[in-house]
């Protein structure tokens, strides 16, 4: 137990935010939703009911114009780009347990009711905007925030070029939400994740919030506003709304709801921050609806130190990482290289040398010449340990008190610390390998080997054990290898020990070295 209000029983519902399908996805986006899928299975196996939501965000006017531009109904555009983000899951084995898709009519309908609960609650009226909005962030800018280019045209902060927009529209009254958020996140010192990204938060908030326009009536790519369908629902309302509707909303009722709601974590990138953690919780404060535990921004991903972009041509396909290096070693470098929250660098460099030390070297290594060594000097199955010395008890502690060193790590989102836990006891373990030199031992004293094979193969079993929610191939291929039971590979399974006489299979090695091909 890690401590804290709940029990490990206790629902836990993660979310990515959803994709726009105005193109299709690239590393960044796999970042994204494989962070959730690692905390989705860390809490699966912890004994947790899990939902771990994605999807696509399919309305507003940058889809309708990327549509366009291909010459295709926005309808068929979107059914036919949606897909190539749902078919990542098979790809990079993501274990969501829903795919949301904002034309769905779950969703159409869960739009109209948070609509018409604001509305019923005084928190919109119909004005006119007259500004400057981005379409490429589907974001509206004040005046203050923007810089003129070379070319005459005005930018937002994001580098996203801006029109004058001038329509009539419904507002949301945010600026009358500014002194309760700021009490909400005073309330609730998690809500925002990292403590950095809190306090900017905290000083927009400070700074004053203007009201928010909430409806577009240039464009008919969207969902219509109750009772008044010339009315075009803001795309990020609209969007955001997603959270509620997989969750049965507007069902309040409904079993799922009422386990999930509020969910513990929306997963996002620095650029949606404000969305989430500004008018995401205003809204649902403003409808009466309980706004989610955390929202955590983490950074954004260069390549070989440039900015992802078209024009540079460096945009990375999710796929190619995972054919050129492999899946389990992608998600590793992904969690490990870079401290979660930081941006970072996907560089192939980095990439090899997280793959030869902390794969095939560290971790690799100490199950390979462990088990190789109880396969062939011990008839092929776990041998029984005898008296254990300081040094073995030293050991098994340490990897005993693994799961608990860890679980407040993912607890706060700090994969890297995590790992970083996990290769401490690689490293332990591979001294101690050393140090015990249990091929010496084969000629002296085979009992004492005994006890030491015993050791390392219970070290090894729990390593796979707690790797297994970042890396879904080797640790699962280690387990088969010393034949751990399917139902027994979850972290209760950490608390019983290997029991001897278990007959294993041939050991082959999991984490392969990565050797450059000839001409690179
Ligand atoms: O913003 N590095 O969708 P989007 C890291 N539809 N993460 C990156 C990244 C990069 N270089 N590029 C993209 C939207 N991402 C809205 C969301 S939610 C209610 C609506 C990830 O397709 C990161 O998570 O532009 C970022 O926040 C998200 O993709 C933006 O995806």
């Amino acid at each position: 137990m890690s401590g804290g209000e709940h029990t490990e029983t206790t629902p836990y519902y993660v979310t990515t935010p959803i994709y726009y399908v105005n193109d299709n996805p690239h590393i960044g986006h796999v970042y994204t939703t494989l962070a959730c899928d690692v905390l989705a299975r860390f809490m699966r196996l912890d004994g947790r009911r899990v939902k771990f939501l994605t999807g696509t965000d399919e309305h507003g006017q940058k889809v309708e114009r990327s549509a366009r531009a291909r010459g295709m109904d926005p309808q068929a555009f979107t059914d036919s780009i949606s897909q190539n983000f749902r078919k990542l899951s098979n790809a990079w084995d993501f274990s969501n347990d829903d795919f949301i898709r904002t034309t769905e009519d779950r969703h159409v309908r869960a739009c109209k009711d948070l609509w018409r609960r604001l509305a019923d609650a005084g928190q919109i009226y119909l004005d006119k905007y007259a500004g400057w909005y981005a379409v490429r962030d589907e974001a509206f800018h004040g005046e203050d925030e923007l810089t003129t280019g070379a070319d005459g045209n005005k930018y937002a902060p994001s580098g996203a070029q801006v029109d004058w927009v001038e329509e009539p529209s419904y507002f949301f009254r945010l600026s009358a939400w500014q002194d309760r958020l700021l009490e909400f996140y005073e309330a609730n010192p998690d809500f925002i994740g990292p403590e950095a990204r809190r306090n900017e938060v905290m000083s927009f908030v400070r700074g004053g919030l203007r009201d928010l326009s909430v409806s577009r009536t240039t464009f008919a790519w969207g969902i219509p506003v109750p009772d008044d369908p010339d009315h075009i629902m803001y795309v990020w309302l609209d969007a955001l709304t997603n959270y509620l509707t997989a969750v049965g909303y507007p069902d309040t009722n409904a079993e799922e709801y009422r386990a999930f709601w509020p969910a513990n974590l929306h997963m996002v990138g620095k650029d949606i921050l404000r969305f989430h953690a500004v008018y995401w919780p205003a809204f649902l404060l403003a409808a009466g609806i309980e706004p989610p535990h955390r929202v955590y921004a983490h950074g954004w991903w260069t390549v070989e130190g440039q900015k992802m972009s078209k024009s540079l041509g460096n945009v990375i396909d999710p796929y190619t990482p995972v054919d050129t290096y492999g899946l389990d070693q992608t998600r590793y470098f992904m969690l490990r290289e870079v401290p979660f929250g930081n941006d970072g660098d996907f560089s192939h460099r980095a990439m090899v040398n997280r793959i030869n030390n902390d794969l095939a070297n560290d971790f690799g290594n100490l199950a390979q010449r462990s088990l190789s060594m109880i396969y062939k000097n011990c008839g092929g199955a776990i041998p029984g340990p005898d008296a254990y010395t300081e040094a073995d008890r030293a050991m098994l502690d340490s990897v005993d008190g693994l799961l608990a060193r860890i679980r407040p790590e993912i607890e706060r989102q700090a994969f890297n610390r995590a790992l970083e836990a996990i290769w401490d006891v690689v490293a332990q373990a591979n001294r101690y390998v050393d140090e015990m030199a249990p091929w010496a031992l084969r000629k002296t004293d085979t009992v004492r080997m005994g006890t030491v094979l015993y050791v390392l193969a219970e070290v090894v079993r729990q390593l796979a054990i707690i790797t297994q929610p970042f890396m879904t191939k080797g640790p699962a291929a280690l387990l088969d290898q010393i034949q751990q039971p399917q139902d027994a590979r979850d972290f209760a399974a950490l608390a019983t020990r290997l029991e001897p006489d278990r007959a294993i299979r041939k050991p082959q090695g999991v984490f392969p070295r990565y050797v450059e091909s000839e001409g690179l």
